[in-house]
């Protein structure tokens, strides 16, 4: 077998060729919706390298451009014999190969990203001077979203924390929102953070359990370091388990220092609002997920991108008057345990971001951007929050160590859109074409260039901030010591049905303990936020609850906090259209046409894969690859009555039902129902022909689940 180039000048006796899978022809180009970011190089100039990394030529070459005529077979002597050491093609390949991988995270290894833009309304114009939310101008942006603890190859749906991390290539430099899906954060002070991220990551004898906080470590120092109980409590509530990364809040946590043009200044806290809502998984359907699927939040992402459903968040700000005590309504807006409820602070929307392109390549683009909270831009300053303080460190150094030396900022993906001037040289894997001689200022043989920028000329000017007179201490002020209010105030804000999943996620996690001085610890914790939720947990875990000892009075009800109780749009809602082979074809494409029609997605379900029964309509899951936690909905179209007796069917539409997802359909649906016992007059079930089943699921999933199905 050969290709049909012949290897000019190669001896006869070559090693036959395996065949090439088609013959060479141009790669097709990369989707519209992957098109990467601008690429510019460190000093400005296009990159002519960046695009010329691409797989598109037409032979395959050494790194060095050298065309290969065999990448399968070593240099050997003999085709029996000991591989050569002079084989360079081998050693390179190899070499290259076994330098692949790259340290991943400390915290935050498991991420998906995608490329944006981010519109500003201008409506921060009397707050920052920052050019990117003070005038209308369109600003591209890369954002990830990560789990905290998990490892890169752990899953997605773990009950954790999540990171929201935006990266503004502005035209004043990059401008990095380095956020979670949950306004408060663990500790006080980033001197701790090495500690709880041990305490939360697997147990260092038997690394186990893999991104889980349901272990002892973790509940022995939340449980311990009291003031982590209101991250704690945020994230055993339904925020801990997002249905989707579309469908969650982002917070930038700290506050943050604004000046406008006329040099006055405010603090301001960010928030991200999503436009399709607030929405989680239930407890039971995350764990399923975790094996059945464990990538399903980065599939949802991309497959939302690439059908077109863009998501979108809202930038806002709460902002506070700078009257130099950094507090608010008595909250102390240095404590990073803190947020402050939307009721007493509005959030004033800024902007608008769109998702609407998945990167091009994993690891060069999500894996290596880097992050760092000290990118700022002119407007834009840090509080002296002392977690905050902490991050200002140790975001570039570990980026040092992740990706391979100082100068990741060339990098594609970390480059900035402004122009870069810097005169920071050499180093592992410098790239930059520097010219010029002196790289210092001031100089007189480079023109005497770079010149320093002053405030007309969009420079960084740190705000000139007061520092209080105190004396050198290891301490934290006295308003850090409420450590169970704020968990308190949000417990009690969320509805019945959350309270349940949170007392249901804490007698989960400390059930998963083993040592029981650490369960009744935190018990002793959860005495002191809530008599009723301290007792609902030791109940389930077959313990006392303890008295408590600082016990938090009344707190005012923030009901912004909760999930439940609006409605929102279902622009991108899955839902599974299960047929049979004797379902009635047309009804089935007008269904699927209508979901389409609505801007959500129809995924058909029959028991086979290939087409549907008697048709041409593609079929996107059998009967055996499908399970229901792909769906928001079902709609049961199948008509064959002995369908009911199908395991696989009955466990879908159980799962669902327990769920709290619409079950709706027509055909053998009710012999189906009735196969898994549920009753055809239960809530969220409709019965009825297509167009009105369609309508009324549509009406219960702007509400994200069939709440009163669980009593609420
Ligand atoms: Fe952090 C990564 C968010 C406190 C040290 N952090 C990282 C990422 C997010 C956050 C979203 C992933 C960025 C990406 O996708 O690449 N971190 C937060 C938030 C915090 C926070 C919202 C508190 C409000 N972090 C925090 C502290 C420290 C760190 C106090 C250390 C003192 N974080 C890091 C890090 C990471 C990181 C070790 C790991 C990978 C990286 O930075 O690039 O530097």
């Amino acid at each position: 077998m050969s290709t049909d180039k012949p290897v000019p000048g190669a001896p006869s006796s070559v090693t036959p060729q395996i065949a090439e899978p088609t013959k060479p022809h141009p790669a097709p180009s990369p989707k519209a919706d992957q098109q990467g970011p601008k690429r510019v190089s460190p000093t400005g100039r296009p990159s002519a390298a960046a695009d010329a990394d691409s797989q598109t030529g037409e032979y395959l070459t050494t790194a060095q451009g050298l065309r290969l005529h065999d990448t399968d077979h070593s240099l050997k002597a003999g085709d029996r014999g000991p591989t050569l050491l002079q084989d360079h093609h081998l050693r390179e390949k190899i070499t290259h190969f076994d330098h692949e991988r790259i340290p991943e995270r400390v915290v935050h290894a498991r991420g998906a990203g995608a490329h944006g833009t981010f519109r500003s309304y201008g409506t921060a114009a009397g707050l920052t001077s920052a050019s990117f939310l003070s005038s209308e101008v369109e600003t591209p942006v890369f954002v990830r979203f990560s789990t905290v603890v998990g490892s890169r190859g752990s899953a997605d749906a773990v009950r954790d924390t999540r990171g929201f991390a935006t990266k503004f290539y502005t035209d004043e430099g990059t401008f990095d929102l380095v956020g979670n899906n949950i306004p408060v954060f663990f500790i006080q002070d980033g001197i701790k953070f090495p500690d709880v991220v041990h305490a939360a990551k697997p147990h260092p004898d038997r690394e186990i359990p893999q991104a889980q906080s349901a272990h002892d470590t973790f509940w022995d120092f939340v449980s311990l370091h009291t003031e982590a109980q209101a991250h704690t409590m945020w994230f055993m509530a339904d925020r801990g388990i997002p249905r989707s990364f579309r469908m969650m809040e982002g917070f930038g946590i700290h506050t943050f220092r604004m000046i406008n043009a006329d040099g006055e200044t405010s603090l301001v806290k960010f928030h991200w609002k999503p436009r399709l809502g607030v929405h989680s998984l239930v407890w039971e359907e995350a764990q399923i997920i975790n094996g059945v699927d464990p990538d399903f939040h980065r599939r949802d992402l991309a497959d939302s991108i690439e059908a077109g459903a863009y998501p979108q968040w809202e930038l806002g700000v709460q902002v506070f008057p700078d009257t130099g005590d950094s507090t608010f309504e008595g909250i102390d807006l240095l404590d990073p345990t803190k947020f402050v409820p939307e009721e007493l602070a509005p959030v004033r929307p800024c902007g608008l971001m769109t998702l609407h392109a998945n990167p091009r390549n994993y690891f060069e683009e999500t894996e290596q951007v880097a992050f760092h909270p000290g990118h700022l831009v002119p407007g834009i300053d840090v509080s002296d929050d002392p977690l905050l303080q902490a991050r200002l460190f140790s975001y570039l150094d570990t980026q040092i160590t992740r990706l391979g030396g100082p100068n990741f900022a060339q990098i594609p993906i970390n480059r900035p859109h402004a122009p870069v001037n810097d005169m920071l040289r050499d180093g592992m894997h410098q790239v930059a074409d520097h010219t010029g001689v002196a790289p210092y200022r001031p100089n007189s043989l480079d023109a005497g260039c770079p010149f320093q920028a002053g405030a007309e000329s969009a420079a960084f000017i740190d705000i000139p901030q007061p520092v209080p007179e105190s004396a050198k201490v290891r301490k934290a002020p006295e308003s850090f010591a409420d450590h169970f209010s704020q968990a308190a105030l949000f417990y009690r804000s969320l509805s019945a049905i959350e309270q349940r999943h949170v007392i249901e996620a804490y007698t989960f996690e400390l059930g998963k303990c083993y040592e029981e001085p650490v369960r009744i610890r935190q018990l002793e914790s959860l005495a002191n936020i809530d008599r009723d939720l301290c007792e609902a947990v030791a109940g389930g875990l077959g313990l006392s609850a303890p008295e408590a000892e600082q016990p938090v009075g009344a707190t005012d009800r923030y009901p912004s906090v909760s999930q439940v109780g609006q409605t929102w749009p279902v622009d991108g809602r899955i839902i599974g259209l299960v047929i049979d082979e004797n379902s009635d074809i047309e009804s089935v494409i007008s269904a699927r046409d209508e979901i389409v029609r609505l801007g959500m997605q129809a995924l058909i379900v029959a028991p086979t894969a290939g087409k549907a029964a008697g048709s041409d309509i593609p079929v996107q899951r059998s009967y055996l690859t499908a399970r229901s936690t792909e769906f928001d909905a079902v709609i049961l179209a199948a008509e064959t009555v002995g369908v009911a007796s199908d395991k696989r069917l009955s466990v879908l539409v159980d799962e669902a039902y327990r769920h709290l997802k619409p079950i709706g359909g027509w055909g053998s649906v009710a012999a189906i129902l009735e196969s898994v016992g549920i009753d055809d007059g239960a809530a969220g079930v409709i019965l009825d022909e297509p167009r009105t089943t369609i309508a009324q699921i549509v009406d219960l999933l702007s509400g994200h689940r069939v709440w009163s199905r669980a009593g609420a």
